[in-house]
């Protein structure tokens, strides 16, 4: 079985794909240099639940199940650390078979500070944003060059790069005629936050990177995701992936089913006209492990809009508000003034068909969806701090 690679194994994205990977047989390496869960820490922000380490996950996972996933705990902002990683140098923090599993086939790179809040909090934070964002994805695409060209990069972008154009959002590219002449570019970008532009940043670098060294890349615009369940975390509630419903790494779905569980009047910010695609946690695996099984050519970048559904802020309020009734929790629903620059009332209308055609199966947003993410969030009621879940940090 082929050998997956993937950079930001810890985070709540990360270790479920791990699993998932690991599950179907493939020989998987995790590494991660605890960002997520140390910049918890210097915020003061809890999770729902303590979540081990990533050796004592990977322990637990091959205790349960027999099969081992690699961990390298490190910072892929230095360049030795990633070219380690496909050149066979690499000493493992935790394994069962110390031998090298071979150049990765495909690598997975989640590796990167991903809230909007966090990078426009202050100068500081812009600053680690940026240079990790940057420098990782950098790092990623010179080992590539220098060691494995023909390995598929699968990076994950987000729907933010492209913000809310007033015209229908096509799949990462567009054609534009001009003057009599036609030429492919890629889509137009316009984020509303320092992290979604450097999420432009590293789809610029590693466009650089195909047309020069004819690298392989998928770049997946992901939409915000939600959930906590998937098949490998029912296996043992240790192997839980990391769950936030804070203001800093908190996505809005997962943060008013926590507020609607505690009696806490729903966050809405400003007018709730604003309009996202979704996808559930396990649809984002799926849509991973597809893209993996079918390539790009070589060299491409190949971008796949990665949502299954779209909402306003306002529509998932009343969703969540309803189910939360129904399960006896008094829902209240609170529109705030927006802490946020963005437009509260817009045309969206992004395609999102290629992940469907390479045979993505979705997950809706149902009520037995969201009932399942309210029985668990409800199981850990005691741990959820109200004093996180909205401090107002502006932009
Ligand atoms: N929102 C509220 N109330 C809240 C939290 C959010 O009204 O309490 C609104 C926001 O203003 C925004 C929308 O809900 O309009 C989505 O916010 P979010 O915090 O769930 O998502 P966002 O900041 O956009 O970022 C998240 C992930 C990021 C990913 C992105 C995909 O943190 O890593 O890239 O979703 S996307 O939004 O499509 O760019």
């Amino acid at each position: 079985m082929s050998h997956v690679l993937i950079l930001g194994g810890d985070g709540y994205i990360g270790w479920p794909t791990a699993m998932y990977f690991s599950n179907l047989g493939y020989k998987v390496t995790v590494v991660d240099n605890y960002f997520r869960r140390n910049a918890c820490k210097e915020q003061d922000i809890s999770m729902l639940y303590p979540v081990p380490d990533l050796i004592d996950r990977a322990k637990i996972w091959y205790e349960k199940t027999g099969k081992e996933i690699k961990v390298v705990i490190g910072n892929l902002v230095q360049p030795e650390i990633i070219r380690r990683l496909f050149d066979g140098k690499m000493e493992y923090d935790w394994c069962i078979n110390t031998k090298f599993s071979g150049t990765p086939e495909t690598v997975i790179h989640y590796a990167e500070q991903p809230s909007a809040p966090y990078s426009l909090m202050n100068y500081k934070y812009a600053d680690k944003t940026l240079t990790n964002n940057l420098r990782v994805t950098n790092n990623l695409m010179w080992a590539l060059r220098d060691f494995s060209r023909d390995t598929h990069l699968i990076k994950i972008g987000t729907m933010g790069e492209y913000g809310t154009p007033n015209i229908d959002i096509e799949e990462g590219w567009i054609e534009i005629e001009h003057k009599g002449r036609k030429d492919k570019f890629l889509y137009p970008r316009q984020a509303n936050s320092l992290y979604h532009t450097t999420k432009i940043m590293d789809t610029d670098l590693l466009w650089l990177g195909v047309r020069l060294w004819n690298l392989k890349v998928t770049d997946l615009m992901q939409g915000p995701v939600y959930g906590i369940e998937t098949e490998e975390t029912k296996i043992d509630n240790r192997l839980n992936t990391i769950f936030n419903y804070d203001e800093i790494f908190g996505t809005v779905i997962n943060r008013f089913i926590t507020q609607a569980v505690i009696g806490h009047p729903l966050t809405i910010y400003g007018k709730g006209g604003q309009t996202r695609g979704y996808l559930n946690l396990k649809d984002t695996l799926q849509c991973v492990h597809k893209s993996s099984l079918s390539p790009p050519k070589q060299p491409e970048l190949r971008i796949f809009n990665q949502i299954v559904e779209i909402f306003s802020v306002n529509q998932l309020a009343e969703k969540i508000s309803q189910i939360g009734t129904d399960r006896n929790h008094k829902v209240e629903i609170n529109h705030l003034e927006n802490p946020r620059k963005e437009m509260e009332q817009h045309y969206y209308n992004p395609v999102f068909h290629g992940l469907l055609e390479i045979g993505v199966k979705p997950n809706y947003l149902s009520d037995k969806v969201l009932n399942g993410i309210f029985k668990i969030v409800e199981q850990y009621k005691e741990n959820i701090r109200e004093n996180v879940i909205f401090k107002g940090i502006k932009w």
